[in-house]
């Protein structure tokens, strides 16, 4: 059966405003009704933007995604917030493993594992986001990397959760930089994934997870990507924050 493509808009730590935020919405709403049936999509805004934005997204058929979640449950955890506490708040998936929070904030391979082990515990949907560094890759250590990222949640997740995670494959040189994976580079590394899947957890797992691609994705480089059958869908920073994302949606279904 061939998989349902999937795309989101990341965020990040923007925009400065809730005005801007509702704005952008808006702008989304002109370019809607999505056909559900036959694409998924979200967005995942900043924590009290995404709280506010969510109805309206969710009417427009863009389901709301956190950026990430706490590796903890509910307790002396500054500045955390758990996940069963997204899913009392009603949002249905969030984000883990951004290479930002893997770069900037330390998060290890084990906490981004634990923390979806978390949120798959609290009932949320996951996009797991892995990826190698520039020298990784030419190094030719990208298959290294993304195995190793996956492994320790592999080593977590039972088989039967695994219709509960969208894997993004983000080289980190093409976050943010313009630099795009070719089509022929992601649908090589998508295919690699998708053969580690099938070894680690199961044949059916590997040809049912949807695999994301992100990095430098725009209106203009999308639609030759998303042609290659291992690219399910993307996830989309900076051109997620422009009315033209739905274009990215559109091409995509
Ligand atoms: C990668 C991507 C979204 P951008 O971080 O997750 O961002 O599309 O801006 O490269």
């Amino acid at each position: 059966m061939p998989r349902k493509p999937i795309v989101g808009g990341n965020w990040k730590c923007n925009p400065k405003t809730l005005e801007e935020a509702q704005k952008l919405i808006g702008e989304w709403k002109n370019q809607v009704p999505l056909d559900k049936r036959k694409i998924d999509v979200f967005a995942c805004p900043m924590m009290p933007h995404l709280l506010k934005v969510k109805l309206p997204m969710e009417k427009l058929g863009i389901s709301a995604c956190a950026q990430n979640c706490s590796k903890t449950g509910e307790g002396a955890f500054t500045g955390e917030v758990s996940a069963a506490q997204l899913k009392d708040a009603r949002v249905q998936w969030t984000l883990l493993g951004h290479s930002e929070r893997r770069t900037k904030y330390g998060e290890t391979d084990e906490e981004v594992a634990e923390k979806v082990s978390q949120a798959l515990a609290a009932g949320l949907k996951v996009v797991l986001a892995i990826g190698e560094l520039l020298d990784e890759r030419e190094a030719s250590k990208t298959d290294e990397v993304n195995e190793r990222m996956l492994k320790p949640v592999v080593a977590k997740v039972k088989e039967e959760d695994w219709s509960r995670i969208v894997i993004a494959y983000e080289p980190v040189w093409a976050i943010g930089t313009g630099k795009v994976a070719t089509p022929e580079q992601a649908e090589e590394t998508h295919a690699a994934i998708r053969a580690y899947m099938a070894k680690a957890v199961s044949e059916d797992v590997a040809e049912k997870v949807r695999i994301q691609y992100g990095g430098s994705v725009t209106v203009d480089n999308c639609a030759e990507l998303i042609k290659k059958p291992n690219i399910d869908g993307f996830l989309v920073g900076g051109a997620s924050l422009k009315a033209s994302f739905m274009e990215i949606v559109q091409k995509s279904t």
